[in-house]
């Protein structure tokens, strides 16, 4: 996959190409990062990229001449989808990425100050997205965000398939909790029955522990969760949509 980010602080993507499973994906060379700064498509002697609202108010813009330029030679290089990251955008979701995973090549626009010229946006981006309701400098931490969702979802990438697929969100319910050796930790024990060898009430536990824990911290989830991908059997399917049509009622 090759993926271009656009920005005027390019060494903030140090971050991903030195470490994590964006590096490893480099390495393995399924993943090529190019990195753009707009600064190089300025013409004027001080290599301004940003300006003064029209209309007035505080805070600057990004000029649409400079970003246009970087973002024609990115995409001249690898031809593929532009990605504004911007807080007025669409959410990013586990859905989002992996329709984005699938693609030859994206292109990634950061932006900083108060955001960009909107000419950009209507003759340049094809999508905008945000990663969440709160409020960033710029867009490349969120495009750094993006970059890992979808380089962990690069067939070949993880060197575990089943972790990827297997993860929180992949049934749309949280994850159970983990335990690992010590068997009591502080006085705390693991609980039993992750000792007994009994796979299915293992099962079983893990599933209810998911249940318990997406009611409490993400009820929302529970409306659209996809029980064709949970494993259960009958009667844990016919719980949880008596359990669901309950909530349905508060
Ligand atoms: C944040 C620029 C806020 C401009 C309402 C009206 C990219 C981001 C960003 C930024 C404003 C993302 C205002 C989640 C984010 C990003 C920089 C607007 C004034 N508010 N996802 N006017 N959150 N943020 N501020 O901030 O570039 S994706």
């Amino acid at each position: 996959m090759e993926i271009s980010v656009i920005s005027i602080f390019p060494g903030m993507f140090d971050a991903v190409a030195g470490s994590g499973v964006s590096r490893r994906a480099m390495e393995q060379g399924a993943l090529n990062l190019h990195r753009w700064d707009p600064r190089d498509f300025t013409e004027d002697k001080h290599r301004g990229v940003d300006d003064r609202p029209y209309g007035g108010g505080p805070g600057m813009v990004m000029k649409p001449g400079p970003l246009c330029r970087c973002i024609d030679a990115a995409t001249a290089d690898h031809a593929g989808p532009v990605l504004y990251l911007s807080p007025q955008g669409e959410l990013l979701t586990q859905g989002l990425v992996e329709e984005l995973s699938s693609e030859p090549a994206i292109t990634l626009v950061a932006g900083r100050y108060e955001g960009i010229d909107e000419r950009v946006i209507q003759t340049r981006v094809d999508r905008e997205i945000s990663i969440g309701d709160y409020v960033l400098s710029g867009g490349e931490l969120a495009a750094m965000v993006l970059i890992e969702a979808v380089t962990r979802l690069i067939p070949g990438v993880l060197g575990n398939d089943k972790s990827a697929r297997q993860d929180s969100f992949s049934n749309g319910l949280l994850d159970c909790p983990h335990f690992t050796r010590p068997k009591q930790f502080e006085g705390h024990e693991v609980p039993a029955v992750l000792l007994t060898g009994d796979h299915e009430k293992i099962r079983q536990w893990r599933f209810q522990q998911s249940l318990k824990k997406t009611i409490n911290s993400r009820p929302d989830l529970l409306r659209q969760a996809d029980f064709g991908k949970t494993g259960l059997n009958k009667e844990q399917i016919k719980l949880l949509k008596e359990f669901k049509l309950e909530q349905e009622d508060v």
